[in-house]
């Protein structure tokens, strides 16, 4: 029986880089996550009759959202829901699910690489029938949709069994429940050579996948063992706990500590990977050395024709505004263009549906391509073995080649975490103010020649997105980028982006901190990061 249930819009349910996250606590309040859901279905145009994809990066309170997002859908009358069975799917996944399927939409439940728990993040995101995150005209209509709700429907009704595959009735909609991990690797092997890699492995390659305790578990343990075959453990950390193992499910070198204990270790294995709570990051570490996310886009973009689904070029790249410039040398030296958009997966979907970029990048351990809308762990970690495979060189092996080719881009992200919100947008308030008069000015040993406030004028369909971040160059080439976080649920975070490209061929082997010291000097000089917020050093380097 449906039942309309009052209620008032609540406030700061705006959603950010990536859907609506905040503290598990806040959506576990009666009503927030129904306010959020009905917000969905009214700023879409409504569910009746529509097919739908549902699934989660297995984080606490993911089961009982999964029931709560059913019967709201059932009862606004969807016609189907295709489920992850026990409400799990990775992202990636539920973006192929999404276009396999022909759906209209899907509703991912994740904070991807916040932690997960009572105590801490949980999240809620659309995505559109093209499989990739909702654009901001969409989300701005769920916005809007939040500041004016008085009701929603929901059904009464028990909870459907999400572990039993199959179809379900939920009052007068099909619930089909399906394993989350066969189409999605269906789907890697029409792009990739499993024989090459399954042949490199058997040779005596070893790797490790570090899984995190996050969604990625399951794919990983189906694809890399039992299809490719890694040694029994190869995958570690692999089953999807509620709080992660209470740490935080985001592959980087301070998150992935045991990762890159070991592969800096003596008993290092050939290749090591991590990814994030719903998947769709990854990182790369090579015996003894760390692959940056920025670089690790590159060397994909450069090497991408080795695989079968690539083996005739790329299109086209794309980027993230923050992310390095390492992978505009590539397709420059290929003859194909390089966009940089907004920070979030979503700005690249337009460029994948109009065919103009094949592959895309971000500095935060995002890599992807057209072959589904939404970034992709184990795909890129899967790219890289390929890579591997057909080369038949180690990973540093790669950069090497790599960086004397193109040469090289020192990189650096630096992370202030939670620090006080007034503080964090005067100072960007204040350096945009300044932009203008920077050029020609000294930062430390640097000197400005460029200072903008990035703008994204979409290609595809006009849109204009402001306010993306702060950009300055200086004389030299050396890059740095300042903007806030739109996926904290604390505070700000100021995100500090550094960069300086390196041709000299005896320079390559720098530690990337001692190699961008100038350009955080500068950062330092223009920004005053460190006298206005209190702090020392970032809170994390990556
Ligand atoms: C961060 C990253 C961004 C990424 C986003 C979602 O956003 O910087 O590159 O797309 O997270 O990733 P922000 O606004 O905090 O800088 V995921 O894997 O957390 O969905
Ligand atoms: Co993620």
């Amino acid at each position: 029986m449906t039942t309309t249930i009052a209620t008032k819009p609540i406030a700061g349910q705006k959603p950010g880089t990536s859907g609506l996250r905040k503290k598990t606590a806040q959506f576990m309040q009666p009503g927030y996550l129904e306010n959020f859901v009905q917000s969905i279905w009214d700023g879409i145009g409504g569910v009746i009759g529509k097919t739908l994809v549902l699934g989660g990066d297995g984080r606490f309170f993911n089961d009982r959202a999964a029931q709560i997002i059913l019967r709201m859908a059932a009862a606004s009358g969807a016609a189907k829901v295709i489920v992850g069975q026990n409400a799990l799917l990775s992202t990636p996944a539920a973006s192929h699910l999404i276009r396999l399927r022909g759906a209209d939409g899907g509703i991912i439940m994740s904070a991807s690489h916040n932690p997960g728990g009572p105590d801490e993040d949980f999240g809620v995101k659309y995505n559109t029938a093209n499989g990739g995150p909702a654009p901001e005209s969409v989300t701005n209509r769920i916005f809007a949709a939040t500041e004016s709700i008085t009701q929603y429907l929901t059904l009464e009704a028990d909870d459907i069994d999400l572990s039993a595959l199959g179809t379900h009735q939920l009052g007068a909609m099909a619930v089909e429940v399906v394993d989350p991990v066969t189409d999605y690797q269906a789907l890697m092997e029409t792009l990739f050579d499993f024989d090459a890699i399954r042949a490199l492995i058997a040779g005596g390659f070893q790797l490790r996948f570090d899984a995190m305790h996050a969604v990625t578990g399951p794919y990983a343990v189906a694809i890399l063992e039992t299809t490719l075959g890694a040694a029994p453990g190869s995958v570690v950390n692999a089953v999807p706990l509620p709080d992660f193992g209470k740490g935080h499910p985001d592959p980087n070198p301070v998150w992935a500590r045991d990762l890159m204990d070991t592969m800096f270790g003596t008993a290092a294995p050939d290749f090591g990977a991590a990814s994030d709570g719903d998947g769709d990051r990854n990182m790369i570490v090579g015996r003894g050395v760390y692959v940056t996310p920025s670089d690790s886009l590159a060397v994909l973009a450069a090497n991408a024709h080795l695989a079968p689904g690539y083996a005739g070029g790329l299109k086209g790249v794309a980027r993230s505004m923050p992310t390095s410039c390492a992978v505009d040398l590539v397709a420059e030296a290929k003859g194909i263009k390089s966009y940089a958009t907004p920070t979030g997966w979503k700005f690249f979907g337009n460029l994948l549906d109009a065919g103009l970029a094949t592959l895309c990048g971000e500095e935060s351990a995002g890599t992807g391509s057209d072959h589904v809308r939404e970034k992709d762990g184990l795909w890129a970690v899967l790219l890289w073995l390929n890579i591997l495979a057909a080369r038949r060189q180690s990973v540093a092996e790669v950069m090497h080649d790599h960086w004397a080719e193109y040469g090289r881009v020192y990189y650096s992200r630096h992370d202030y975490e939670a620090i006080d919100s007034d503080i964090a947008n005067t100072l960007i308030a204040d350096l945009r103010g300044r932009l203008d008069t920077l050029p020609g000015t000294a930062a430390g040993a640097l000197t400005v020649s460029k200072a903008a406030d990035f703008a994204y004028d979409d290609p595809v369909d006009g849109s204009l997105t402001e306010k993306q971040g702060i950009e300055i160059t200086f004389e030299g080439g050396a890059r740095l980028v300042l903007r806030l976080s739109g996926t904290g649920t604390e505070g700000a975070t100021l995100r500090v982006y550094l960069e300086r490209l390196e041709v000299q061929r005896d320079q390559m082997d720098q530690d990337a901190q001692a190699a961008l010291a100038p350009v955080v000097t500068a950062a330092e000089a223009l920004a005053e990061i460190r006298t206005r917020t209190g702090r020392t050093a970032p809170d994390v380097m990556t």
